[in-house]
């Protein structure tokens, strides 16, 4: 028997090799995807369960900001059982389902939905770890990041591989050029050697009782999956929610025994940091992660991971989540859980065939 949390380590401090294996693959793939750009496509639908859903919200937001082509994202099983409130001009839709294991009953069940939706014209993307699938299978294109395929429950390599293929492919139909997503492996390697110690210090902390996850644009998806991942891996009080919304309620929350962590974008870098500033002083502690520190003078009213990855807005989102999943994964190791193998969660959700029917 392997000692606990020792697959979650080595996916997450991994991630720099896979995510090179997985550019290298999406290569490979890319020319497939031009015959998607002839099609009269007016929107990309994505799709997927849990991380999967998450991963999905950033995927179109990025689909929609890259192409200018509308991105909209549902849980997988709302296809299904909400048919009429998603499939808005099916016949102009991409379909993008996301799933790490390819086999989620719910994510299967919306594909077959929607190709019966446009009498098997519709086109459908995967962005999987597992080509070999159900859903690898049927679908028109595949982009698998095979390299990143996980013995642990909690997705983290696989989350942010198949991210960075999401990325790459929005990228490409947009015509950009992909190549710049070649600068993330070192990028991430910089930020574990320069902030490990840091995730591993707020990880230990016994004194933080409730973690929240601020993020909003393309970061919003980031949030919660960083959200996520300390309620899987530690069983921590943990939310995500949009920067602004907030001050909306939920700050009544805070208090010094919080942890505030923002993904500060850059199109709202000022309005965002003055959220946390708010938050700080009602006690509660700050990590802030953008792609710069504030300029000027910075009393330290924040622990700040300054991403210095020089990339545009677009190909950053995969950086803001390594270290997130570092902090999941010294909480639930000081609380002796084993971030392996979640409470009462399986790697695959398998649904009986009737229950969505
Ligand atoms: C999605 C998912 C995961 C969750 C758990 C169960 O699966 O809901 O997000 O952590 O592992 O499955 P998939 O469709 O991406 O394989």
């Amino acid at each position: 028997m392997t000692e606990r949390g020792t697959h979650t380590y080595s996916e997450i401090m991994s991630q720099p090799q896979v995510w090179t294996q997985t550019l290298e693959a999406f290569e490979r793939k890319a020319p497939a995807l031009d015959a998607l750009r002839d099609l009269p496509l007016t929107q990309a639908l994505f799709i997927g369960c849990g991380s999967t859903h998450y991963l999905s919200m950033t995927g179109a937001a990025l689909y929609q900001t890259l192409t200018n082509s509308s991105g909209v994202t549902q849980p997988s099983s709302a296809p299904v059982l909400f048919p009429d409130l998603v499939f808005v001009s099916p016949f102009e839709t991409l379909l993008v389902a996301v799933s790490r294991s390819g086999t989620t009953t719910e994510t299967v069940a919306a594909v077959k939905a929607f190709r019966e939706r446009t009498a098997g014209k519709g086109r459908v993307v995967v962005i999987t770890c597992d080509e070999d699938t159900p859903l690898g299978q049927t679908a028109d294109l595949c982009l698998a990041a095979s390299a990143a395929q996980e013995q642990s429950v909690a997705q983290t390599r696989s989350f942010s591989s198949m991210l960075v293929l999401a990325q790459a492919m929005a990228a490409h139909l947009a015509g950009k050029q992909t190549d710049v997503l070649g600068a993330l492996p070192a990028a991430l390697e910089r930020l574990f050697a320069d902030h490990h110690n840091l995730a591993r210090t707020l990880g230990e902390d016994t004194g933080i009782e409730r973690f929240f996850f601020l993020g909003s644009g393309l970061l919003h998806g980031i949030a919660c999956e960083a959200m996520l991942k300390m309620k899987e891996m530690s069983l921590s009080y943990s939310e995500a929610f949009h920067m602004l919304e907030f001050r909306h309620g939920p700050m009544s929350m805070v208090d010094e025994k919080t942890l505030i962590v923002g993904l500060v974008s850059a199109p709202a870098y000022k309005q965002e940091l003055s959220v946390l500033r708010q938050m700080q002083g009602y006690g509660a502690r700050i990590l802030a992660i953008a792609e710069e520190a504030p300029a000027g003078d910075f009393d330290g009213w924040a622990d700040m991971v300054a991403l210095r990855s020089g990339l545009p807005e677009w190909a950053r989102p995969a950086l803001y989540l390594p270290l997130l999943q570092l902090l999941g994964y010294y909480r639930a190791m000081s609380r002796g859980q084993n971030p392996d193998r979640p409470a009462k969660l399986d790697a695959v959700v398998s649904l009986d065939a009737d229950t969505l029917e």
